[in-house]
């Protein structure tokens, strides 16, 4: 499913976000940086040692990334030329400032790519793996993060959201349809 918001087209795709051609993929990562499982095992295996390597260069820069924060790197061997990784919250019942963390990592992950003048970004569903973020709610926060930040800058021509499942696509689906009704 495609829609616009402002200048900027919304893509909705079941797939694997390793295998998109978007300019920059995210990749929901840990605050060390250094891999995991889940999605960020998939992007490190795919792209290759790079992607390790520029995540240590910047873990000695700047010791890790917190929750809500973003970094970039080169995308290795993917079709992606870069990689943005970003550290979602751990759903921890919810009054934690969980949804704030999470709208910070979507937000602060779009304001890198504008600074790179990176012009599509593909996102997963951020912390609704192993970091158990209810997918519904996390749709809502992603759906209407991402709708603001568009209102207010014109330069991306494409956001994509890449879900893993035929569910989670459904539930992001719903998400946009009822942030944008
Ligand atoms: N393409 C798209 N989505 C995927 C892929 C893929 N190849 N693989 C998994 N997903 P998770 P989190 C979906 O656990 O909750 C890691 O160990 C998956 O089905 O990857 O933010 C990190 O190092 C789910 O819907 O990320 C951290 O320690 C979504 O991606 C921790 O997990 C996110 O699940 C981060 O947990």
């Amino acid at each position: 499913m495609n829609f616009k918001v402002n200048n900027t087209v919304i893509t909705l795709v079941q797939g694997d976000i390793t295998r998109q051609d978007a300019e920059a993929i995210v990749n929901a990562a840990n605050s060390t940086l250094l891999g995991g499982g889940g999605v960020d095992g998939a992007i490190h295996r795919a792209g290759g040692p790079q992607i390790l390597e520029e995540c240590k260069k910047i873990r000695a820069a700047q010791g890790g990334c917190p929750a809500g924060e973003a970094v970039i790197t080169a995308g290795g061997k993917l079709k992606a030329r870069y990689v943005i990784h970003t550290v979602g919250p751990i759903w921890s019942g919810g009054g934690s400032s969980e949804d704030e963390l999470l709208a910070d990592a979507y937000r602060n992950s779009l304001s890198l790519a504008v600074e790179r003048g990176i012009k599509s970004v593909a996102f997963p569903s951020i912390s609704t793996g192993a970091y158990r973020f209810p997918t519904a709610r996390a749709a809502r926060v992603a759906a209407a993060t991402v709708k603001s930040f568009l209102e207010r800058t014109a330069s991306l021509e494409e956001v994509r959201f890449v879900l893993f499942s035929e569910k989670d696509y459904n539930i992001y689906r719903i998400a946009w349809e009822e942030t944008t009704r």
